[in-house]
């Protein structure tokens, strides 16, 4: 397990990817923290904590700023939003605040839906507007130092809908994000219970793919110390399964009658043990590759080693998840790019134009040219030339030779390249229609050369 140190990872160290990232927007100043959590683990109260010791910071760090102007740091502390439709009481002041676009009991009645219904469809009436939000966010992202966004109470409306993914590679893709999942540590003291939240943040970090942070919330009620020990040594886990059912609340300092008491008996053999202890093995890697702090956000203790996770989930972002989402906008605009040009070049060869801009060989078109021969100074039609001019594709300079799909000659261009190339009969001179003539003349003397011609043969 990664976890968070003390001392603060600095946070610019971006430079290097703002100079590679030609397809990507600079890495702005401001780390959006994206709040998650099972219902009632606490994500409100941390967003407001949060806010508050970074207020607080702020206006440690600028005295003269806070006392002249109260509102000038903490508004440039945090930005807060909220993303949670149906929340009724908040213990912080958002700056962007979801219930003021969508009305969830509104949407419940409109659409006779249940509660996770109204919150889902609130959620995506929001995301069709999320793209202004992102403008504001981008908007303020160079002068706040975190952007913290509190997610609805069921997390699975957030974690496994479209709109909970639009959001999430919205906010990515401009700003260095990580997630904050948030545990409600003493409901968490069963191993099963211990392991179903853990399998469940490894799904949403593997989803996400975004550096991850697990805030081990509640540390007034319960020290987090045994999750941590769980994490860090599969032996500890296993000596707590142990102990009793898998379900039990394993006894973390404040004596828990049912943990000990089936020690032995049913406890040990049972499929649920074993299967939990499988499941702690595979989670092994997981534990390495994120960072775990604890705080109680109703104390507001742990907030400093909380924004330093932060700060290295920023740094995770810039090295590892930014030059991932350049490649694959560069590769997107490779496959873009050489999909424009095949359009291009098989529009070209409908119209029947060299790639070159030149037009096609006369032999190949056959409108000119006595005896099957290419007649190389032959002047262009100028009907031809009107064509091409008509119909001259954007971004394409030649001067192509385009055929008039309705016009007798055409046919007759056609149909005489093929026989040219194939050396038999010569175009000119054949039905080519004479100055004057009208289609019907031409039908009658092409007619009249046929039959000629097939007499001599
Ligand atoms: N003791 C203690 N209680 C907390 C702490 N954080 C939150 N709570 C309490 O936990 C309850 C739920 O807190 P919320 O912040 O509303 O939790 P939430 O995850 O936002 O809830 P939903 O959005 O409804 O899922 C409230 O009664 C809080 O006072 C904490 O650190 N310690
Ligand atoms: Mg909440």
């Amino acid at each position: 397990m990664a976890s968070a140190s003390s001392s603060t990872t600095p946070a610019a160290g971006s430079s290097r990817s703002n100079q590679d990232a030609e397809l990507l927007p600079p890495i702005p100043k401001s780390n959006a923290i994206l709040v998650i959590g099972m219902a009632g683990s606490g994500k409100s109260t941390l967003a407001g904590a949060l806010s508050r010791h970074l207020e607080a910071e702020a206006a440690k760090r600028n005295p003269s700023a806070a006392s002249s102007d109260p509102s000038a740091s903490s508004s440039d502390a945090s930005y807060l939003v909220n993303l949670d439709p149906a929340v009724s009481t908040l213990n912080y002041e958002p700056n962007v605040d979801i219930r003021d676009t969508v009305d969830y009991k509104r949407v419940m009645d409109e659409y006779n839906l249940g509660p996770n219904g109204g919150i889902l469809t609130a959620l995506n009436l929001f995301t069709t507007k999320f793209d202004q939000v992102m403008g504001i966010l981008e908007g303020r992202s160079n002068e706040v130092d975190n952007i913290i966004l509190d997610t609805p109470g069921q997390i699975e409306i957030f974690t496994w809908s479209a709109s909970g993914t639009i959001i999430t590679d919205s906010l990515a893709s401009a700003l260095p994000t990580c997630i904050a999942y948030v545990v409600d540590t003493p409901r968490t003291t069963a191993p099963a219970t211990f392991m179903s939240n853990m399998l469940y943040a490894c799904s949403i970090m593997y989803k996400t793919k975004l550096p991850f942070i697990i805030v081990f919330n509640k540390e007034d009620e319960q020290d987090a110390g045994f999750a941590r020990e769980w994490m860090e040594d599969f032996e500890a886990f296993q000596e707590a399964l142990n102990k009793g059912n898998a379900t039990d609340q394993v006894d973390v300092g404040r004596g828990n009658p049912r943990a000990r008491g089936a020690a032995g008996q049913e406890g040990e053999a049972s499929y649920m043990n074993s299967l939990v202890n499988s499941m702690a093995l595979l989670l092994e890697e997981f534990y390495n590759s994120i960072r775990a702090v604890s705080v109680s956000s109703l104390t507001g203790s742990g907030m400093p080693s909380f924004l330093s996770a932060v700060q290295e989930a920023r740094q995770e972002y810039v090295d590892e998840y930014r030059p991932e989402l350049e490649a694959l906008r560069a590769s997107r605009k490779q496959k873009q790019e050489e999909r424009k040009k095949r359009e291009v070049e098989k529009m070209m060869r409908d119209l029947r134009v060299k790639p070159s801009g030149k037009a096609a060989p006369k032999a190949a078109t056959g409108a000119r040219g006595g005896g099957g021969e290419v007649d190389d100074d032959d002047e262009e039609d100028p009907r031809i030339t009107r064509m091409a001019d008509r119909m001259r594709v954007p971004g394409y300079e030649g001067d192509g030779l385009i055929m008039e799909p309705d016009d007798d000659d055409v046919l007759l261009q056609t149909h005489g390249a093929a026989q040219t190339q194939a050396g038999q009969v010569p175009r000119r001179g054949g039905a080519q229609r004479g100055e004057g003539e009208d289609l019907a003349s031409v039908g009658q003397r092409r007619r009249e050369e046929q039959l000629a011609r097939a007499r001599l043969g």
